[in-house]
């Protein structure tokens, strides 16, 4: 009894894909294309559970829309600048360069383990000069156009390393190697003017109907337009005045105080005079001024002694506070707080004795005894406590609130935008050179075009804190562009961000020296078609990139402006956790189960605790090694597990048993083909008369077929899954005795061959061939369901040309006449009998017959 070799077919196959190069994509005008993209990995030495998933699912896409006729382009490149590397380099004493090539060469090698179906002559680094050069050109295109500026902005400070820190290098508020309390600094850096698209990107996610509802909500959010009005309060005793953003013009009455902003001008010039002030606010600043630093602080503030004059009513007075959820980079950096009904202003209200004063009566309540506890209300209701407004709804408040406003000129109706523009600029060696020269006399001059790429130096030094870029001997010092005295190239670095905003669009062309794009190659394959990959990239990888495809559009280089037309986010793949009697994680394989059935370590015996089930993490161990899994079981069976269990969008579970299932399908499908085989009829055998049993299975075969297509279309992989393992359990119980029988068990055999092509087309390539077929699945379409076969009733009818019976047809029992004349009108002997003449007439008599005539 054989078995299924697998490491030996895989690794065959690869190399028929490889040699015949299946998968080289050209531009063919005379085909629908269709881009399929997953999101690039960042080169961190070896591929995850999380790169299995993504990749697999990224596969049977490309591979169903190739077999059903598409021209893809499936690519695959790396997201290679960053901080991991230069972290290799600290404490390793490897060159980023080197440690990232490494891992990109050891990638690539996993990744072909996995039988993918990339055009690997497109593949692309983001770290290579003939990639980032064109970045360079970019931003100087996109300085031309008036997208890019320069202003000063904070950045992490470690004060022992004197170094910038990244913010995933702070924490805890302390420098990760030194410990130290990080500070802020300010620093002028480079800005994208994401906000001069705001419009357009919040507009256009409408127009992105193959996006999950949940991303487009997410960038909704994030970009986040609010409706208000700017308004101007005249303070008392000085001669400039407050300017405030609210939402809520309406509650106007019911305000008790102003806050500002700790590094509002005012707050600052206040704090010049008022040492406790100054504590305060340098108390604000060590906290972090991040929104969601904000967000989860206990709310604070400060009275300034200052006091505003309430725009409707003259002689109202209202203190004015420092408050530490006021940020400077939304609105005008400043508040007025109504305590009845926003949350933060009622906390803060209660804090310092505030008075709150309800002007938006809810629509059960009363107003003589409404009253607001703990909780704001910021619902719906009918203004009362507000003079001019009240009665009047929400809305219409609103709007007479700013009438009034406007009328007395102190200020105006506004719209006020979350999203802020990029800072791009990143004090990193690992990343792209910002292609900038600092001359004292003409300032900051874009290096000349033709001096591009800025190439980043490899011979840098890591042994000092900070950017090696700073510290390189020359590579700082260049003569100025424009007046030629000495000057400094700028040492920041681009966010990485900025990578991975463009890259799927450079796949069209990715060697093309001179261009970034080659025109008419984005113009024929973008947008992307599909585009698969972490929810965790759903705000900023997608909005940088869409911001970026508008850009680019601007400024001539491509036709689009959304890079990615359809959107699958996939879930995580999880498993079990594991700790020892000291509360140690420990590794799946270091657990297994003791004669009590209960876990024990599998060296020491001692008991295991077991925990539950998490996104798979090296901190936690919890992580199965794909290498181990492709080594033991075959790529095929790895894969199928990633589509089996779960949707795509949701979690799914790493299980030994789900592994082994997996493992056991690959066997019997291919035993069940190499038992059938000495059987079955030749290829291309005509039908035979079928008993019963043959045309139930007949019928199952074509369903699935039916149902598999569906399910691929909609990326609803596991239940494509199930159905085809439905029909293997058929094909394998059915006891075929005639020739009709072992007909139809080679149309099931070869169905499930082509069906399972995109999941596991290392085997549907074995089992095709073992079938008999000399061209491989790759080069095969995708089976097509007879539509007759579908219903449970059909009907076999005649068709006359001329009054000569030339055919018969099976046809679902009362189906239409549409589907009749198009039936009998392709059949090859009606189309002989009418001799290239067109039908004057067709007759279709239901479930009877069809009549021809020409
Ligand atoms: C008075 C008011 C009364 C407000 C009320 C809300 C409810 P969104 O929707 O996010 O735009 N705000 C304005 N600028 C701020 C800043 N720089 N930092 C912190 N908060 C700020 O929120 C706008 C509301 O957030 C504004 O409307 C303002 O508080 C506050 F019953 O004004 B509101
Ligand atoms: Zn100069």
């Amino acid at each position: 009894d054989e078995r299924y070799n697998v490491k030996e077919t895989e690794a065959k196959w690869q190399k028929t894909w490889e040699d015949r190069q299946s998968f080289l994509a050209t531009e063919d005008p005379s085909r629908p294309k269709y881009f399929v993209l997953e999101m690039f990995p960042y080169p961190s030495g070896r591929i995850h559970m999380g790169h299995v998933r993504n990749y697999a699912l990224g596969d049977v896409v490309a591979r169903y829309k190739r077999a059903r006729g598409f021209n893809v382009l499936h690519p695959m490149g790396w997201d290679a600048f960053g901080l991991p590397a230069e972290n290799a380099a600290i404490e390793r004493g490897v060159h980023p360069a080197k440690w990232t090539r490494e891992n990109i060469a050891a990638m690539r090698e996993q990744l072909k383990s996995m039988g993918l179906s990339y055009d690997w002559s497109r593949e692309l680094a983001t770290c290579e000069p003939e990639y980032y050069r064109h970045e360079q050109k970019m931003f100087l295109d996109f300085l031309k156009a008036g997208l890019v500026y320069r202003k000063e902005s904070w950045v992490n400070w470690d004060p022992v390393e004197n170094t910038v820190l990244a913010n995933e290098q702070v924490i805890d508020g302390r420098g990760w190697r030194s410990g130290a309390l990080v500070e802020k600094r300010l620093l002028s850096q480079w800005f994208l003017k994401i906000t001069a698209f705001a419009d357009d990107l919040l507009d256009s996610l409408q127009t992105l109907d193959r996006w999950p509802e949940r991303v487009r909500i997410m960038q909704e959010n994030w970009i986040g337009r609010s409706e208000g009005a700017r308004l101007t309060w005249t303070l008392k005793d000085r001669d400039d005045s407050l300017d405030i953003f609210t939402t809520r013009p309406d509650t106007l009455f019911g305000a008790a105080f102003l806050a500002i902003s700790p590094n509002h001008p005012l707050a600052g010039e206040l704090a010049a005079h008022n040492p406790a002030l100054a504590e305060f606010i340098a108390e604000c600043n060590r906290m972090g001024t991040s929104e969601a630093v904000v967000e989860a602080a206990e709310k604070k503030g400060m009275d300034t002694g200052l006091k505003a004059v309430h725009p409707f009513v003259p002689g109202w007075e209202l203190p004015v506070y420092v408050a530490n959820f006021v940020l400077m980079e939304y609105g005008s950096g400043a508040i007025f707080g109504c305590p009845a009904h926003d949350q933060r202003d009622l906390d803060f209200a209660r804090k310092y004795g505030l008075t709150v004063k309800p002007v938006v009566l809810p629509a059960d309540a009363d107003a003589a005894s409404f009253q607001v506890g703990d909780e704001a209300y910021s619902g719906d209701g009918t203004l009362f406590n507000s003079d001019f407004l009240d009665g009047l709804d929400v809305p219409a408040a609103k709007a007479a609130a700013i009438a009034r406003i406007e009328d007395g000129k102190i200020g105006e109706k506004t719209v006020n935008w979350r999203l802020r523009d990029w800072g791009v600029s990143r004090q990193r060696y690992w990343g792209c050179p910002i292609p900038i020269i600092h001359c004292d006399t003409c300032g900051p001059v874009p290096v000349p075009e033709a001096d591009l790429p800025v190439r980043l130096p490899e011979d840098v030094s890591f042994d000092k804190p900070g950017n090696p870029l700073d510290h390189h001997p020359t590579w700082k010092n260049i003569a100025c562009p424009c007046c030629g005295k000495p000057a400094r190239r700028e040492t920041d670095t681009f966010d990485t961000f900025f990578e991975s905003s463009w890259y799927f669009a450079r796949y069209c062309s990715p060697n093309r020296a001179d261009v970034a794009f080659d025109r008419a190659a984005a113009d024929y394959w973008m947008s992307v078609d599909q585009y698969i990959g972490g929810i965790e990239h759903a705000v900023l990888h997608l909005l940088y990139s869409r911001f970026f495809t508008r850009a680019l559009k601007t400024c001539g280089y491509l036709g689009v402006k959304e890079p990615f037309a359809g959107l699958l986010t996939q879930g995580m793949v999880c498993h079990e956790t594991y700790k020892d009697e000291a509360g140690a994680w420990l590794y799946p394989d270091e657990v297994v189960k003791g004669e009590g059935g209960g876990l024990v370590h599998a060296q020491t015996g001692k008991t295991v605790a077991l925990g539950r089930s998490e996104k798979m993490s090296k901190s936690k161990r919890n992580v199965v090694d794909p290498a181990h899994i492709i080594a033991t079981y075959g790529a095929d069976t790895a894969r199928l597990f990633m589509l089996s269990d779960s949707p795509p969008e949701r979690d799914l579970e790493w299980t030994e048993a789900g592994i082994d299932g997996a493992w056991r399908y690959v066997n019997r499908l291919w035993r069940l083909t190499a038992l059938a085989v000495d059987s079955l009829p030749a290829i291309g055998t005509a039908m035979p008369e079928l008993g019963e049993a043959a045309t139930k299975l007949r019928r199952q075969v074509h369903k699935t077929i039916a149902a598999v297509s569906d399910d691929l279309d909609r990326f609803h992989f596991n239940k494509a899954v199930a159905r085809i393992r439905e029909l293997t359990n058929a094909l394998g119980d059915f006891k075929a005795e005639d020739a009709g029988d072992w007909w139809v068990m080679r149309e099931g055999l070869e169905s499930a061959a082509l069906l399972i092509a995109p999941m596991m087309p290392h085997l549907a390539e074995e089992i095709w061939l073992e079938l008999g077929h000399a061209q491989p699945v790759v080069d095969t379409a995708w089976p097509l369901a007879e539509a007759a076969l579908l219903v449970e009733d059909s009907v076999t009818i005649a068709v006359q040309v001329n009054g000569k019976l030339r055919a018969t047809i099976a046809l679902p029992k009362d189906c239409d006449a549409k589907l009749a004349e198009e039936t009998a009108l392709a059949q090859e002997a009606v189309i002989a009998a009418m001799s290239g003449k067109p039908p004057r007439k067709v007759v279709v008599v239901a479930n009877r017959i069809v009549n021809v005539v020409v």
